[in-house]
């Protein structure tokens, strides 16, 4: 195993020294960026429309139906229980976990009425919200969002250490390194908040106080829809029943430039710590050309739903270090969401990796709407399967690596989700 690794370590630094002498030690940034916005344009009409309609959406009769304050949830229990199933020993102690700027205030109202409306406000569910945020809430800020959800919310400022560069990271050289980057064209190249965002998801939203008892978090993002009304379906007992740790929807391949020394990082991390590999890995779908070459998919950790022993883990928490050591969240732009994929699938089994196929959900400018079995309700979906990005013939999207991990067909989901002639796309492009 030590040997495998070592030599796969050489083979990535040598591609790597390779790739900087070519590059002349000047990352072309801008093709990516180029690449990204091609892709988004090319494949816009998969995007529903309409949805960025900047109107308040939170009108009263819209949620009025629904408002239910649970007082007592607050006083017991940190507020992790509540709803009809409060006493229900089997409930998950579980909640929304939300990093927000008081300014995305309007953005963050859109995203929880539409949790509310396909999930939260069925008393069952009922789930408290944890908010975190680097500046103090706003009163403003707090009252409107107390209208909006059915549930308790808790306020939280990030603990010291935890937000910000650490002080082993030379800042000039960072900066050298973002000026770079930001004239390159790299999305939030520039961006020292940015950075930081990436690496509190990475490694402190879970040591949080106020997640401390909590066991299952989801995580929600301002300006995010939930198209699919979850009936009797709760991910946080589906996740508790299964024993599955880590919950996903949309996957997608990251700009290679972001992470350029992030595998070699890991591969050095992995042949010190081979004891932590769990057996029946997903390392198939972070890799390509058997395992050899990382292939950048990453679960789009927008959306999040996950066990939080997972994060709090020993290796998890080894891995994160590692990689704050090296320094890539500031000299690069490591995002949280490769870094997740990547442990989840090092340290998990595949069957504790779930992909959420029944949970319609957008974040600009992809989504995933499911293509429900024959005989499903109609209408339980407010979107449109062939509008998905899980297909696309780009193959940006991440779902054909998970499905040949699992082994399912790929071709076959896809004729069966688009049912498009796919040549008369292609050639209408
Ligand atoms: N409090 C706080 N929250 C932040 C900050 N930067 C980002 N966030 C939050 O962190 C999450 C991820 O940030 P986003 O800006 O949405 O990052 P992204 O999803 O990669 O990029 P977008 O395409 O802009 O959505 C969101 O919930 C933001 O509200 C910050 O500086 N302070
Ligand atoms: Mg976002």
């Amino acid at each position: 195993m030590n040997r495998l690794v070592r030599s796969l370590i050489l083979a990535a630094s040598f591609a790597l020294t390779l790739h900087l002498i070519l590059s002349n030690f000047s990352a072309n940034y801008t093709s990516t960026y180029e690449r990204f916005q091609q892709t988004v344009s090319k494949y816009q009409h998969f995007v529903p429309q309409g949805l960025d309609d900047p109107r308040p959406s939170t009108s009263s009769h819209g949620l009025d139906r629904y408002k239910w304050r649970h007082d007592q949830a607050k006083a017991s229990n940190q507020g992790f229980t509540g709803g009809e199933s409060e006493h229900d020993p089997t409930r998950p102690k579980a909640a929304f976990v939300i990093l927000v700027r008081n300014t995305e205030l309007g953005g963050l109202m859109r995203s929880i009425q539409t949790l509310e409306w396909t999930f939260n406000s069925k008393p069952r569910n009922r789930y408290p919200y944890i908010l975190l945020n680097d500046q103090p809430f706003t009163n403003r800020f707090k009252r409107e969002i107390e209208a909006v959800v059915s549930s308790s919310v808790q306020y939280g400022e990030l603990e010291e250490g935890s937000w910000g560069m650490p002080e082993w990271i030379n800042r000039t050289l960072a900066e050298k390194k973002w000026e770079k980057a930001k004239k390159s064209g790299m999305i939030y190249g520039g961006s020292e908040s940015y950075r930081n965002m990436c690496r509190f998801q990475s490694g402190f939203f879970w040591r949080h106080p106020l997640l401390d008892g909590l066991e299952y978090y989801w995580r929600i993002e301002p300006d995010v829809r939930y198209f699919c009304d979850l009936e009797d379906f709760d991910p946080f007992r589906f996740m508790k029943e299964k024993q599955k740790k880590y919950g996903w929807v949309l996957s997608l391949h990251e700009f290679p430039y972001t992470v350029v020394t992030l595998w070699l990082q890991t591969l050095k991390w992995m042949e010190k710590n081979p004891h932590h590999i769990a057996r029946d890995n997903a390392l198939g779908f972070v890799t390509d050309d058997k395992r050899r070459m990382y292939n950048k998919c990453h679960f789009w950790s927008n959306f999040e739903i996950a066990d939080l022993s997972f994060f709090r883990s020993e290796a998890y928490r080894s891995y994160f270090d590692h990689l704050d050591r090296a320094g890539g969240f500031y000299y690069e732009r490591w995002g949280d969401a490769p870094i997740h994929s990547i442990a989840a699938s090092m340290l998990l089994s595949k069957d504790e990796i779930h992909y959420f196929d029944n949970i319609g959900y957008f974040h600009k400018p992809y989504m995933h709407c499911p293509k429900d079995p024959p005989g499903s309700r109609p209408g339980r979906c407010a979107c449109l399967a062939e509008e998905s990005i899980d297909y696309d013939p780009g193959k940006f999207s991440c779902l054909y690596q998970w499905d040949e991990l699992m082994g399912r067909d790929s071709l076959a989901r896809q004729k069966e989700i688009y049912n498009v002639d796919w040549d008369r796309v292609d050639s209408q492009l």
